[in-house]
């Protein structure tokens, strides 16, 4: 319908097996995501787009390795694998994807000492990527998420998109979780709670 876009959340190669952050089965759901570019009118892609040497990387901080937590000025940030560096590889959407139907590709990640997993906002929960303009004024009322990963950028967007008034689904057969210290359960029952459409 003409009120309804998809966003397809990160399905890059550094998510993908083989990936430096690679989350497990990203690529099966490239095939689900394919169909549902065909049916839906709107598709809006994110793309997680890093600086080298980028803040919420742990080579960035000495001493610190891969997942472990950094206090960062607006909280705590989990600390990633060198992941989705500007114009690397990597950085580029699954080879299988058929994304050329898209109408927007959201940039996110790339001011150096801010991370990002909402489609919708830094990870200040205040910088605005510019995505509810955009969809408010395209008409667009239901979003519905899919891609990776279900419990950090999948997650964050939907409960954002429920914040700003948007009704949110997420597809969880079209999504693969990082899933580390329960938090998929944890971001599943938050979405629960906040209004999101599971399905
Ligand atoms: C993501 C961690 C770091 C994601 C992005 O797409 O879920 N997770 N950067
Ligand atoms: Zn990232």
């Amino acid at each position: 319908m003409a009120g309804d876009a998809l966003v397809v959340i990160d399905v890059q190669n550094d998510f993908c097996p083989g990936g430096t952050l690679a989350v497990d089965g990203g690529n099966e759901i490239v095939p689900i995501i394919n169909k549902l570019i065909i049916r839906f009118d709107h598709v809006i892609l994110t793309q997680d787009w890093h600086s080298a040497g980028h803040s919420s990387f742990a080579s960035s901080h000495p001493g610190k390795a891969p997942f472990d937590t950094a206090k960062m000025p607006y909280g705590d940030q989990t600390l990633w694998p060198d992941h989705c560096i500007q114009g690397t590889p990597g950085a580029d959407f699954h080879a299988d994807l058929q994304w050329t139907k898209a109408e927007l590709i959201i940039r996110k990640g790339f001011r150096p000492h801010i991370d990002s997993y909402s489609a919708f906002f830094e990870n200040d929960r205040k910088t605005p990527t510019g995505l509810a303009g955009y969809l408010r004024e395209r008409g667009i009322t239901n979003v519905t998420f899919v891609g990776l990963a279900t419990d950090y950028c999948v997650a964050y967007s939907a409960l954002d998109a429920v914040a700003h008034g948007f009704a949110a689904d997420v597809l969880l057969d079209a999504c693969r979780a990082i899933d580390m210290g329960g938090s998929l359960a944890a971001m599943v029952a938050n979405m629960r709670k906040a209004g999101v459409t599971l399905i």
